[in-house]
């Protein structure tokens, strides 16, 4: 009985003998790592829960293009550009699979961007932070993406058939993504001195919020016990920061970077890396909006939402004429 068994988190979920016949039913399915597909009944809850991840990835894949797009014009080499161009891009068909994945969960995608642009839904805490050198774009890659990754391989499995085969294809994106960021800070500590300390920099600045992307600890996630309970979420934040990290430092050293945290070192015992407290002061203040660039964001996307407004019209004026046209030829 899974329900029972999820301990990571303080918050409870309802055992089985507790729950009415139709979410037992349910939660057996689950337990059978029977996929749940969007006409299939499903607990409120559930619903809601997905409404809010998938929506929230949507925004983040969407925000995320912005610090990113900001060095499309500079980056050094056609090569480069190309590339980056096409990441970017990629970033765009990523929400806009998973805005598909939400919708079939019953919620428009205009009611989604409301929510974004009203503050009431999320978007990744990374995101508000500013690509200041070029070396910033290979962190990125790297790390970001190299978390987004670590996350999201998982995800494949999530029970919600929609947002599972959506995840398949973005994490084969996704490795690509990681490869060209980790590339990028390669060549840079290959490069002068300057150069290589420019990597060192953007690792510093970009190390521990990559580590508040997997969310609060443990102890403190709302959410992780039912999510895991219904196999939205198969790891807690905890674990899969630890493997973030496991993965990353030797990476780090391989090219000649260190973290910029002391207290990073190899725990034989453990067989893991230990590694400094979060600062999660900051992580709460970036998500109550007051992050170096949560402005800006909303602002970009404000700006792109209002802009886009004849093109919507005009689009929802042809399906009118349209429809009429049709009506008339029956
Ligand atoms: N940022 O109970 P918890 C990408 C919120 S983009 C902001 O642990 P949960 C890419 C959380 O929402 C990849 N908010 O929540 C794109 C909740 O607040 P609400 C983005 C965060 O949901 C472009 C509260 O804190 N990936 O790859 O069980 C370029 C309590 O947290 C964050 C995804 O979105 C955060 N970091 O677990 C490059 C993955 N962390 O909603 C790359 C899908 C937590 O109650 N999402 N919060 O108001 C997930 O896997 C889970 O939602 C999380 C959080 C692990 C993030």
């Amino acid at each position: 009985m899974y329900a029972q068994m999820v301990k990571s988190t303080g918050a409870r979920v309802k055992s089985l003998d507790e729950m009415d016949p139709e979410e037992r039913a349910f939660q057996v399915r689950i337990d059978a790592d029977i996929k749940v597909e969007p006409k299939d009944w499903m607990p409120e809850g559930y619903r809601k829960t997905l409404i809010r991840q998938i929506s929230q990835h949507a925004h983040s894949e969407i925000v995320g293009q912005l610090p990113e797009g900001n060095w499309i014009t500079r980056a050094p080499t056609l090569d480069r550009k190309a590339i980056l161009i096409a990441k970017v891009q990629d970033e765009a068909g990523h929400g806009l699979y998973l805005y598909c994945a939400a919708e079939t969960l019953g919620v428009s995608r205009d009611e989604m961007t409301e929510q974004l642009l009203s503050g009431k839904a999320k978007y990744s805490s990374i995101f508000n932070y500013p690509t200041l050198t070029w070396a910033d774009i290979g962190a990125i890659g790297w790390l970001v993406d190299g978390a987004a990754i670590m996350n999201q391989v998982p995800l494949q499995r999530c029970s919600f058939g929609p947002y599972s085969r959506a995840m398949i294809r973005i994490c084969k994106e996704e490795s690509f993504h990681q490869r060209q960021g980790y590339d990028i800070m390669m060549k840079l500590c290959a490069g002068t001195a300057e150069q290589k300390e420019m990597a060192q920099d953007a690792l510093n600045r970009w190390w521990w919020p990559s580590l508040m992307m997997f969310g609060p600890s443990d102890q403190d996630s709302v959410h992780s016990a039912q999510s895991m309970a219904w196999k939205i979420k198969q790891n807690s934040n905890d674990e899969l920061r630890q493997k973030f990290v496991d993965q990353t430092v030797p990476q780090a050293e391989y090219i000649g970077l260190k973290t910029p945290d002391p207290d990073c070192k190899w725990n034989e015992a453990r067989g893991a890396y230990d590694f400094g407290e979060i600062d999660w002061s900051e992580f709460y203040e970036v998500l109550k909006g007051n992050g170096p660039c949560n402005k800006e964001r909303l602002e970009a996307r404000r700006k792109a939402w209002d802009d886009g407004a004849w093109f919507r019209d005009a689009l929802m004026a042809h399906a009118k004429k349209r429809e009429a046209r049709k009506m008339a030829a029956e």
